[in-house]
């Protein structure tokens, strides 16, 4: 039955905006995380499941490591070293900006050198910084000694991808497939409807707004017999101001991250979708662990 077949946790670890998440859905071949142009948009630990004849990994999409200033920070940055230490096989994606790296960088490696599981490089983003200047990088980042082998791969176009699953499904352990084969991810849909209306959050709203808003979803209803679904989410913001901002003019910028928000749902659910969204105030949530927890981040 399993004879032959790997299986494990592999861990994409790395500071914000590298492109962990974009590397999972390309690894996945379907969306499951959320991505943004902005840093720190990962707040959770993300698992997409991907399945073949040769195995199945579990790859853990993870929030960036960065230097905590709110409590909700410290919540991200907790999450990721929990899912580096859950894993069988630990993954640090780089890109290929220099500005501000180091003290980040080093934040990583230090999770990164503390596991005792092989350690892998990516470069990822070579679409962008070209393949002489990826091997540059590459070549510089593997003189430390940290890491198993490295990987140069763009996550935007696919390159280098199937190499990378190729020498994981290799390095991975024997063992059984921990999840049915036809799951991409153990988040249920109410998770998932919510980090689809965080993404239309990041995507509309500039600047720093972005970080202080969370979304709870207060109901998810599917209605037998009728293809719909009633979903009805809170937009929790920490100013009167930020309120403003995200209801728009005539409630236009609350429209157009609902519409597109239930669009999105409606191609993940394949079923019609009632979407309600309410915004409200919540003074500096992001600050206090007793808010956090009463908006999921636990
Ligand atoms: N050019 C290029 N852009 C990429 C690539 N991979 C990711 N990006 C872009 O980089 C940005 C950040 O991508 P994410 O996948 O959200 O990065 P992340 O590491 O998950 O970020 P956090 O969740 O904030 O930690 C997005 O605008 C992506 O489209 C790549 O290979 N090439
Ligand atoms: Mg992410």
């Amino acid at each position: 039955m399993t004879a032959g077949k790997k299986s494990g946790f592999v861990a994409l670890l790395g500071r914000p905006n590298v492109g962990k998440s974009t590397l999972l859905n390309r690894v996945l071949g379907a969306k499951v995380a959320i991505v943004s142009r902005k840093p720190q948009t990962t707040r959770d630990r993300i698992a997409g499941i991907l399945t073949e004849e040769r195995g199945q990994v579990v790859f853990l999409d993870s929030p960036g490591i960065h230097r905590p200033r709110k409590a909700l920070n410290a919540y991200m940055v907790r999450t990721a070293q929990r899912i580096a230490e859950e894993a069988d096989i630990a993954v640090h994606v780089v890109d290929d900006r220099k500005a501000a790296a180091g003290e980040e960088e080093s934040l990583v490696r230090g999770v990164v050198a503390n596991l005792s599981v092989p350690r892998l490089l990516v470069v990822n983003k070579v679409d962008r910084m070209g393949e002489a200047e990826g091997r540059r990088r590459l070549g510089a980042l593997m003189g430390g000694g940290l890491y198993k082998e490295g990987f140069l791969m763009s996550a935007a176009t696919g390159k280098g991808v199937r190499d990378f699953l190729d020498r994981l499904f290799s390095l991975l352990p024997a063992g059984p497939a921990y999840y049915p084969e036809e799951d991409l991810t153990d988040l249920p849909m109410r998770f998932i409807a919510k980090e689809i209306v965080r993404e239309k959050l990041f995507e509309a709203l500039s600047e720093e707004l972005p970080y202080s808003v969370a979304v709870t979803i207060e109901e998810y209803k599917e209605e037998p017999g009728q293809n719909l679904v009633r979903i009805r989410g809170e937009i929790c913001v920490e100013r009167e101001s930020q309120k403003g901002i995200i209801i728009g003019r005539g409630g236009q910028m609350l429209k157009k991250i609902g519409t597109e928000a239930r669009l999105e749902l409606e191609k993940e659910t394949g079923e019609r979708v009632y979407l309600e969204l309410f915004v409200k105030v919540e003074r500096v949530w992001s600050r206090h662990e007793t808010m956090l927890r009463r908006l999921g981040y636990v």
